[in-house]
């Protein structure tokens, strides 16, 4: 039997979506990681036929290790599909190895993939695609409107919110149980728990309101706050409505590891790629980070959270 794995993103709809999708098309199996430990993840796969790797921005260091995987396996064994921003250089290395690229900053993961093997899926597969372009933003791209359009709205934004609040109340054995019952394509409302779940959050985030409003503080170029939990990025946003700044960022200290993940997100009047800042920065000061134009991420030595606070707003400065 062929030995087929997908690598795709935890901690998010588009991730598991994406990862649902080709299962749904290749009998594989499913490995979530997120920025942390993709690297750990990628080194206990050594042995495989063919390897999908979704929805996950690739640092220097996973692509020399797929590169280093490549050389020892046919062209086409490793499939990288992604739409997070990447360096064109990188994608040129990874590409003269033989590692099949389906990269496009244009539309979510979960449409690229479903785009990539929609022959092989039925109809009701494209539901999985349009979860993970709304909860990404990018449900007004050419595709995944096309998709929505065909469907009642207002059912598929409550599908993939259900997905996005639930998928941050549930453990690893939770998210793999969610990507299972996905890929039989059975409707985010009917799957064991993620109603529960999903109040919980809701619950959780009418809380953090009241926190942000209360911690969350404003600088020259943005308002930051920090919550004892990342429970989504999104909750960001609201740092630019409370704060009326064009950047929300939320940050949680993780003191065993002496680091701090941060979150940022961008209104539209936000000028900036804060993928392309984040990355800049969290390379700077020694931690790691990337991300789309208007949501971006990072993990970076706690020793310079102030010295990130200074940097991003003067780098927010700049015109
Ligand atoms: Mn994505």
């Amino acid at each position: 039997m062929t030995n087929i794995t997908c690598i795709s993103h935890r901690k998010d709809v588009d991730g598991l979506v994406s990862a649902a999708l080709i299962k749904a098309t290749k009998r594989c199996k499913v490995i979530l990681a997120d920025y942390n430990d993709l690297k750990e993840k990628l080194n206990t796969i050594k042995e495989f036929d063919e390897l999908y790797l979704c929805d996950m921005g690739l640092n220097l260091e996973v692509v020399n290790q797929i590169i280093k995987y490549a050389k020892t396996k046919p062209p086409n064994s490793i499939h990288y599909i992604d739409h997070h921003y990447i360096d064109p250089f990188i994608l040129e290395e990874i590409n003269k190895v033989g590692i099949d690229i389906t990269h496009s900053l244009d539309e979510s993961t979960s449409v690229l993939v479903y785009q990539k093997f929609s022959k092989f899926l039925p109809k009701k597969a494209e539901l999985l695609a349009a979860y993970g372009a709304i909860t990404d933003y990018m449900d007004s791209q050419p595709i995944a409107r096309k998709i929505i359009q065909g469907y009642d709205r207002q059912f598929i934004l409550f599908e993939a919110t259900l997905l996005s609040y639930a998928l941050t109340k549930g453990n690893e054995d939770f998210l793999l149980k969610l990507v299972d019952e996905l890929s039989g394509f059975k409707y985010p409302h009917q799957i064991p728990n993620v109603i529960d779940k999903a109040i919980e959050q809701v619950d959780n985030i009418t809380k953090l309101m009241v926190k942000i409003e209360k911690n969350g503080k404003k600088m020259k170029n943005f308002a930051y706050v920090e919550l004892d939990e990342l429970a989504i990025g999104n909750i960001a946003n609201f740092l630019i409505g409370i704060f009326n700044v064009p950047i929300g960022v939320v940050y949680r200290v993780l003191k065993d590891k002496e680091v701090f993940e941060v979150s940022l997100r961008g209104s539209d009047e936000c000028k900036y790629h804060l993928g392309i800042v984040i990355s800049k920065i969290a390379n700077k000061l020694g931690g790691f980070g990337g991300g789309h134009p208007k949501a971006s991420g990072a993990q970076i030595p706690l020793n310079r959270l102030n010295d990130f606070l200074q940097i991003l707003d003067q780098e927010l400065s700049n015109n």
